[in-house]
């Protein structure tokens, strides 16, 4: 296993200064080294596209190729940038990609990750990307590995693709917060305390991570199957927005997107969307916990903006804040009196069980059941 400082070093040495990108569980040990770098050397992008245009953007004014370190979920994100802008048939910029491989062919892996997985070397041919997966043992073949990466960008003037295997870099344990969250309740915890206040009647689209995986869970521990969840297990950052689909065409049911602040700032133009469509029948709830906790706990820009303010700029209709539970009936009622859209910014802190379990039903059978659930039968 490569000790993510080591490589961190290497890169440095071979002339790299910005780091960037949007966190992978895979990349965890190196995410972890890299949040100690000062500011103007690590930057948490809000997608990966932006994070190759910061690339870019480094590139241009300095003439040294950044790293942009993403899960390979997110390589649609950045395809939009790499080939109709970074690539060597447009601009040119060198850079390298630190891509995480969930899905490889024969680990065992979340459905969500396996068509990625599958065809991540045929997609990044069809890039015309070059590409080599990071050696893992041997400490000079990983230097050589980088030191051809930086050569080959450098000299084609293209970005250069690295894939990481599971295993491939050492962790050190997660960041203590305990004694850090101003008493504030665990995700889980306001989860469950929204669902209670919510009752049984509502429609819930869930973002990607343990948001999911917690409302998963508290389904099956209460005895119904969550069959009026949708759980949004990839495309992270686009729940609001399926919330929004179904809320568009909802005459009788509230519609509830719980969603995380990361996966927020991943998208955040829809909220504009939501505002300008403004379907009395849609609430949001963001699970502010400040960090990608699903995938290690790295730092998110949300501590720059205010929740509340930003949506009612928007054009929301109502936007409302809380770290307290005892809070949460009350905010929900005033949100249910007032209609939609209003939003409910729940102040959490980062952290999750760690024997938090997975969905055990296909992806498919749960959207027959949610769909079922709303009347609609497919052919
Ligand atoms: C496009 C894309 N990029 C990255 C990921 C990996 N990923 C899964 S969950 C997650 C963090 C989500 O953070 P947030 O929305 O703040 O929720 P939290 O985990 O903190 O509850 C990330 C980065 C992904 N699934 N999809």
């Amino acid at each position: 296993m490569i000790e993510p400082v080591r490589f961190l070093e290497k890169l440095e040495s071979l002339g790299v200064r910005l780091f960037t990108g949007v966190p992978d569980s895979l990349l965890r040990g190196l995410c972890s080294h890299l949040d100690e770098l000062p500011k103007n050397r690590h930057i948490v992008g809000a997608n990966e596209g932006a994070a190759v245009g910061l690339a870019i953007g480094h590139y241009l004014r300095t003439g040294r190729p950044a790293l942009v370190y993403l899960q390979n979920s997110g390589i649609g994100n950045a395809i939009n940038p790499l080939l109709s802008l970074a690539d060597e048939d447009v601009y040119g910029i060198p850079m390298i990609l630190l891509v995480g491989w969930r899905g490889k062919v024969g680990v065992k892996d979340e459905p969500q990750h396996l068509k990625q997985g599958r065809v991540m070397e045929a997609l990044l041919d069809s890039m015309e990307l070059p590409w080599v997966v990071l050696p893992r043992n041997d400490l000079d073949e990983v230097e050589r590995c980088l030191h051809d990466a930086i050569e080959t960008a450098v000299s084609r003037k293209c970005p250069y693709v690295i894939m990481v295997e599971k295993g491939t870099f050492t962790t050190t344990s997660r960041k203590e917060t305990a004694g850090d969250d101003d008493g504030r309740p665990s995700r889980e915890e306001a989860l469950q305390c929204l669902i209670r206040a919510l009752g049984e009647h509502t429609i819930n689209i869930s973002t990607t991570g343990m948001l999911s995986r917690e409302l998963f869970e508290h389904r099956e521990q209460a005895g119904r199957g969550g069959s009026c969840d949708f759980l949004t297990v990839g495309g992270m950052g686009h729940c609001s927005s399926i919330a929004l689909g179904i809320a568009l065409r909802e005459r009788e049911r509230e519609v509830w997107c719980l969603d995380g602040d990361g996966a927020l700032l991943m998208h955040m133009g829809t909220m504009t969307t939501i505002a300008k469509h403004a379907p009395a029948s849609f609430f949001h709830v963001v699970f502010n916990n400040g960090v990608h906790d699903s995938v290690g706990g790295q730092p998110t820009s949300i501590d720059v903006m205010n929740i509340p303010k930003l949506a009612e700029h928007a054009g929301y209709r109502l936007a409302l804040a809380t770290s307290a539970l005892d809070e949460i009936e009350q905010h929900v009622a005033t949100m249910r009196d007032r209609g939609g859209p209003a939003l409910l910014e729940l102040k959490v802190r980062p952290g999750n069980r760690s024997d938090i379990g997975r969905p055990t039903r296909t992806p498919k059978s749960s959207k027959r059941e949610f769909m079922a659930a709303l009347g609609i039968f497919e052919g």
